[in-house]
């Protein structure tokens, strides 16, 4: 049975921060009609992919700040946005987008929304739960600042891994499922969200393969030369910017590995301003950790691959077969400890 399906990553370059929503959707839309030419089936956008990052500015009008989110519960009904949303749906291409959510009772999340377009609708949504940066702006002028946790509230979806349906051909039903017979890795794909900075946490990525999830997917906006939140030796900006592509790399291809899972990780990256460096590196990572496509500019760009959801069968039958091999009676720190408490001093 195949289960194979091509993917992609669309990466997104510089966003100024006077440029309207009007201007980036026909962006995204381009990719998307190229995606259609290409037979892709899955676009994973970027996070906050409608507007430039704007938590690194220090906003003092809400009116201002109020611009860069989406109101209202619905957003494949947003004005500036409904095009996209209609387009998926009939060129036929799932998609993950990523932007900033204002509820009605006035909370801010960065969340993303993953959109079935055999269904024509939202199937998913997920809030970004690891909020990196800092509420208070830095005192040094010069610092590049990132002030998620002031605007978002940490995400309260959980991390609830879901299946999507028409992406792959045969795929095991519930309803045609033979009592007894094994439907495992039968069944349509197992898919999972996050945004960004949960990217470094392993708890996130365990908590989706925890439930068998198959391909992971994530949007991110990585500063190049963040000195002041990095906390690394002292670099030069080059230095600093081949680093923090590095560590983005180096997670997703030692957690894909970990978890057997593929991933799709699409990045907002360029000059922002003409001086804000975001890291590119858009990439398609297998689940033994291979890339097997990466982005190589740093702009607008689409990253694809055909890929088989069986190769995750290898990891999760053998050497990651959390039935077998996991020792949860030796985890409790995990779930009971949030920060680190050392031995006592000798
Ligand atoms: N957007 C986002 O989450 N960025 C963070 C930067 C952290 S700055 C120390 C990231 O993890 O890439």
């Amino acid at each position: 049975m195949s289960r194979k399906i091509t993917v992609a990553a669309a990466q997104i370059g510089a966003i100024n921060r006077d440029a309207p929503k009007s201007e980036t959707v026909p962006r995204l839309l381009a990719l998307l009609r190229e995606a259609g030419q290409k037979n892709v089936k899955l676009v994973v956008f970027p996070e906050v992919a409608l507007t430039t990052f704007f938590p690194r500015h220090l906003f003092t009008s809400q009116e201002e700040l109020d611009k860069f989110f989406e109101h209202g519960e619905d957003i494949t009904q947003s004005p500036d946005v409904k095009p996209l949303f209609d387009e998926a749906r009939s060129l036929n291409i799932d998609i993950v987008l990523g932007y900033a959510e204002r509820t009605a009772n006035g909370t801010g999340y960065n969340t993303c929304v993953y959109y079935s377009a055999s269904e024509g609708r939202v199937l998913s949504k997920y809030r970004k739960i690891h909020l990196p940066g800092t509420k208070e702006p830095f005192e040094d002028p010069k610092a590049i600042n990132q002030l998620e946790k002031r605007y978002f509230t940490p995400g309260d979806l959980g991390f609830k891994a879901f299946r999507a349906p028409g992406l792959i051909p045969d795929a095991a039903k519930k309803a045609t499922a033979q009592s007894g017979e094994s439907t495992v890795g039968k069944g349509d794909p197992i898919l999972g969200m996050m945004i960004c900075n949960d990217r470094r946490w392993p708890e996130a990525w365990r908590m989706y393969s925890l439930q068998g999830a198959e391909i992971l997917m994530f949007g991110y906006n990585t500063g190049a030369n963040m000195s002041h939140l990095w906390g690394s030796k002292p670099m030069t900006p080059e230095q600093a910017k081949v680093e923090a592509l590095f560590h983005s790399r180096l997670v997703q291809q030692a957690n894909s590995y970990m978890n057997a899972c593929f991933s799709i990780s699409s990045a907002r990256c360029g000059l922002d301003d003409g001086k804000y460096d975001l890291i590119a590196g858009s990439s398609i990572v297998d689940p033994e950790g291979h890339v097997v496509a990466e982005a190589k500019t740093s702009e607008d760009e689409l990253v694809v691959a055909e890929i088989d959801l069986g190769d995750c069968r290898q990891g999760k039958e053998k050497t990651f077969d959390f039935a077998r091999h996991r020792r949860i009676e030796t985890y409790g720190l995990i779930d009971k400890q949030t920060g680190v408490i050392e031995p006592e001093l000798l």
